[in-house]
């Protein structure tokens, strides 16, 4: 069967391709869904993709992902990157070698960007490359399971 990947995104996220467009693009959320399963496909890996605007929505998510067994996680906490310690205990608790990834360059923006509780429970981080972001952080997972491309 399958392992199967979590891929998470935080507030606002549904915003995608109408918010800010000049710093997170025009790419929508199902447009990044749609390149996360095409990427997950090419290794083989089963992907649920979610969004919530709640914290808790999250915390529950990745407790879920830690039940479920899933392989790992790859996880865009926006707005709650400096704030949850919530999703830093979720991700510590669950052991899920779970990469952190940011559309933008977060350290070249506002200061209070740039201190990331989620980095600390963090195998991987990457920012900066806009939505494909999310496919390097897919193959870098994949990588780190030791699970290669299938075509
Ligand atoms: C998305 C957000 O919503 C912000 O709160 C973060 C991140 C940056 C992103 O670049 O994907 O600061």
């Amino acid at each position: 069967m399958a392992q199967t990947i979590y891929v998470l995104n935080g507030p606002n996220m549904n915003l995608l391709g109408t918010r800010e467009p000049e710093k997170y693009g025009r790419a929508t959320l199902a447009d990044v869904e749609k390149l996360c399963r095409a990427t997950a496909e090419r290794f083989g890996l089963a992907l649920e993709f979610r969004q919530s605007n709640s914290e808790g929505e999250l915390v529950d998510w990745i407790q879920e992902a830690h039940a479920n067994k899933a392989a790992g996680l790859v996880i865009n906490p926006a707005g709650y990157t400096t704030t949850s310690v919530a999703i830093l205990d979720a991700l510590l608790a669950a052991q899920l070698p779970a990469i952190e990834i940011h559309i933008t360059n977060i350290h070249q923006r506002e200061s209070f960007r740039q201190n990331s509780y989620v980095s600390k429970a963090a195998k991987a981080v990457i920012c900066g490359f806009g939505i494909d972001g999310y496919a390097l952080a897919i193959r870098g997972l994949a990588g780190l399971l030791g699970i290669k491309e299938k075509h």
